[in-house]
């Protein structure tokens, strides 16, 4: 980012009466690293992983033949424990904990812990810092998710061997004390285990068979397994998917790409060329509320006035960043 776009940024935000420090988070690409000469460090497979991720993947499947026997109830409610987590990640995990893309009040800071713990995708202060470590870090060894090692590794691999050191050792430089100092996150972090078990599976579960008699065999594998599962995928196809294929109107230097397809299953987190060039814009996108749930639920949020101060850019500085980087498949729309 030039320091005009800094500036002008900034202004905006002081437009629209946003008393916000320019952000201290440190989740701009930092292209002074240079990743060590030499042979790789051995790859240390994590056989307690496989194992888990094959078996929950198979649960899964099982969940997908139960489907069709599954009462409307329990299909509606499963779309409801899936936005629930989805949001958890995307508005909470990402843009507000990763990015600070947007302030959060208690009570929304607690409901986004809740639907983070039903993801189940590592406590928020593990994802924070592995995500900001993998935007200052994009496609390097420090990167947890290197989508340069392909798509396998990007999308699940990653979760299924030991970190390359340089991701433990830049992760370790990072700015946190924003993390450290949320008691939300941090209450989060000590209390995971036990808030992973109930709320990723034993209320998705449970409340099926209690409020409309659905089995628990069905209320296990299809709100519980298959909900994970998917939701998983979804997620990691931002980190796969959306780093190989698709449109760079933003900045053809770097693998992030708009995918519309990804944005659409990760409920606005698509858009992630857009969302690696300004990784501080809430709405992760210039589009607004296009195939993007996250940005509507925000802009709900501020409007019942729990949330506040949601970045974005402006279009003239998105225009002329188009115009000096992108890849000339820039749409209006
Ligand atoms: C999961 C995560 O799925 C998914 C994240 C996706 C991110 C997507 C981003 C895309 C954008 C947003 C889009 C959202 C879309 C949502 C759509 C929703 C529909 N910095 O990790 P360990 C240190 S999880 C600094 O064990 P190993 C640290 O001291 C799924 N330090 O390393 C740490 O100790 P502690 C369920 C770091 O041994 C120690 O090293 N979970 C950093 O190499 C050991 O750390 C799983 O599958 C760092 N970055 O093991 C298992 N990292 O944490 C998850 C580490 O106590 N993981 N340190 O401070 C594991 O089992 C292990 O991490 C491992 C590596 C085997 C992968
Ligand atoms: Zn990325
Ligand atoms: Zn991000």
């Amino acid at each position: 980012m030039t320091e005009t776009e800094t500036r002008t940024i900034h202004d905006d935000k002081q437009q629209n009466g946003a008393a916000v420090a320019e952000t201290s988070v440190e989740d701009v690409f930092d292209d002074t690293y240079k990743m060590k000469e030499g042979p790789k460090p051995p790859r240390m497979l994590v056989w307690r992983n496989i194992i888990l991720m094959t078996l929950l993947h198979l649960g899964a499947l099982y969940g997908l033949v139960l489907l069709p026997s599954a009462s409307v109830s329990t299909v509606a409610w499963t779309a409801v424990c899936y936005l629930i987590s989805a949001l958890g990640v995307t508005a909470g995990a990402h843009r507000l904990w990763s990015h600070r893309s947007y302030k959060a009040s208690f009570p929304l800071r607690v409901f986004l812990a809740l639907g983070n713990s039903m993801a189940f995708q590592n406590d928020i202060y593990e994802w924070a810092r592995d995500h900001r470590v993998h935007h200052k870090y994009s496609e390097t060894d420090a990167d947890p998710h290197n989508a340069t090692r392909g798509f396998f590794f990007s999308h699940v691999g990653w979760l299924m061997v030991r970190k390359h050191p340089d991701v433990v050792e830049k992760g370790k430089k990072l700015e946190l004390s924003d993390l450290k100092a949320d008691k939300v996150v941090m209450f989060q972090r000590r209390h995971y285990k036990l808030s992973v078990v109930m709320l990723c599976f034993v209320v998705p579960m449970m409340v099926p068979w209690y409020f409309w008699g659905e089995s628990l065999v069905l209320a296990y594998f299809v709100p519980g397994l298959l909900r994970y599962a998917v939701m998983l995928n979804a997620t990691w196809l931002v980190n796969s998917a959306a780093h190989l294929y698709g449109n760079r109107p933003y900045d053809k230097s770097i693998n992030p790409r708009e995918n519309p397809f990804v944005a659409f299953s990760a409920i606005g987190e698509g858009f992630h060329n857009y969302h690696h060039t300004f990784p501080f814009d809430y709405a992760t996108s210039e589009f607004g509320v296009k195939l993007n749930i996250t940005t509507a639920f925000i802009d709900l949020m501020c409007f019942m006035g729990l949330a506040t101060d949601p970045k974005s850019v402006s279009k003239e500085v998105i225009m002329a960043r188009v115009k000096r980087t992108g890849e000339g498949s820039h749409k209006s729309g």
